[in-house]
């Protein structure tokens, strides 16, 4: 092989997810000018703009590495390439010309200015006709996922390093919105990693109150309808996770379909919402009991992903701070991959000084938060706090039976539906959104 170590060096960014024949021919052009090193996107940096990768990063950097004409891996952080052609100063970047119009143009612009300082090159290739990553993207979710992937794709979204946001689904419906809005914010898309089955919203489209009352079996079986229609990683709210007996099978259930986690929460006796006014509605269980608990959970699943998640209940029930951390760290010495802190006050102050004296001394258990009464709390304040889950806990069901109680009213008041069609989803996109009802 000739020697390469003075020949230009050839930038190319890519994700690399689905290897097509329009990737090696950005790869075949960079060859001819020089050593090829690839900027392989993280799964960090593909997640601030779009869905996680199938093939974990270690993966598709193998790929990369065996194709012909790569010289060098190395990976590219953020979805901007500029802080990697800033320690490289290659002589040539090398893009196909995609990236000339539409939302990635800025992040072209920023690379031609990058190589300005260097007189650097950038070379666009022509974009193949008839391979579009994106449309193969939405051909590969059609086929859906398998329970393992799925189930390990929390821990690579914790792994990235971004917050997760979580939306709560209680219908497949709700989860094909939730595997699929996509907001642009800022110089992001922002997105729904993941799915929470809220024991809440189980409870309430039922019809019946959030005391454990819908059992595991029923609420389990239903997963199985939302896991046909989605992709994304699934939190179950195990109430307080019942008889450690009961618990161990329920972990077994639902890491065997695909779910990432489970949270129980420290109560003991008839559970009740922990939002309901008024103190005392239910009691903390023993530390140590509970903590038992956590450990005949993690002793029971068969996977390192599937995570137990710890959920204290002290802030709620006013026994303070120095309890909730006692708490947090005793179900953590158990096995507790997580520590879900919840408070009913209508500010984050007590979470906030919860995960600060937290992460002082553990700052890589993951920490999940709910913020459902202190929703003025913004994502950007959530990371200064070292949180790393915030779940979204009941909006998708609080958000629709507004609009249905509406469209209900506005039909007996009119005598007629014509008046509700204006609040109502037109039928076609009724149909269309669902896929396969169109060809
Ligand atoms: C749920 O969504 O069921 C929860 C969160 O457990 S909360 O309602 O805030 O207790
Ligand atoms: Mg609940």
């Amino acid at each position: 092989m000739a020697d390469k170590s003075k020949a230009p060096t050839v930038y190319i960014g890519m994700t690399a997810d689905i290897m097509h024949h329009g990737l090696i021919n950005v790869i075949e052009v960079g060859r001819k000018h020089g050593r090829v090193v690839i900027g392989l996107m993280t799964d960090g940096a593909v997640s601030r703009y779009k869905p996680l990768p199938y093939l974990e990063y270690e993966h598709r950097r193998r790929i990369l590495e065996n194709i012909v004409g790569v010289d060098e891996v190395i990976p590219q952080e953020e979805w901007d390439f500029v802080p990697n052609l800033q320690k490289l100063k290659p002589e040539i970047v090398i893009h196909g010309d995609d990236w000339c119009e539409g939302p990635q143009k800025v992040y072209r612009d920023r690379v031609v200015d990058a190589l300005r300082e260097w007189d650097g090159e950038l070379i666009e290739v022509p974009y193949t006709q008839g391979v579009s990553t994106p449309r193969f993207n939405t051909q590969l979710r059609g086929l859906g996922t398998t329970s393992e992937i799925r189930r390990q794709s929390l821990r690579r979204h914790l792994d990235s390093g971004e917050l997760v946001r979580v939306i709560e689904v209680h219908s497949p419906l709700c989860g094909l919105l939730a595997e699929n809005l996509a907001v642009e914010r800022g110089d992001s898309v922002a997105r729904f990693e993941g799915m929470w089955v809220s024991s809440l919203t189980d409870s309430t489209v039922r019809g019946k109150p959030d005391i454990e009352l819908v059992d595991t079996s029923s609420r389990i079986a239903a997963i199985d309808a939302l896991f046909e229609v989605t992709t994304k990683p699934l939190i179950f709210d195990g109430d307080t996770g019942g008889l450690p007996e009961h618990f161990a099978f329920t972990v077994r259930t639902l890491e065997r379909l695909g779910a990432s986690a489970i949270i129980i929460e420290d109560k003991t006796g008839p559970k009740r919402n922990s939002l309901l006014d008024g103190d005392g509605h239910h009691i903390q269980e023993d530390i140590d009991l509970f903590a038992e608990k956590i450990a005949v959970g993690r002793k029971a699943a068969l996977t390192e992903e599937f995570m137990i998640i710890g959920r204290i209940e002290s802030l709620i029930l006013g026994v303070g701070m120095e309890d909730a951390l006692a708490r947090a760290h005793a179900y953590v010495a158990a096995g507790a991959n997580g520590i879900m802190i919840h408070s009913r006050r209508k500010t984050p102050d007590e979470i906030f000084e919860f995960c600060d004296k937290f992460r002082e001394t553990d700052p890589d258990t993951t920490i999940v938060v709910v913020p459902t009464q202190y929703s003025v709390v913004r994502e950007s304040e959530l990371i200064e706090h070292g949180v790393n889950i915030v779940i979204y806990a009941n909006h998708l069901l609080r958000a629709s039976f507004p609009a249905m109680r509406a469209a209900g009213e506005s039909i007996l008041r009119n005598g007629r539906a014509m008046e509700a069609d204006d609040i109502c989803l037109p039928v076609d996109e009724l149909l269309s959104m669902i896929p396969n009802t169109v060809s």
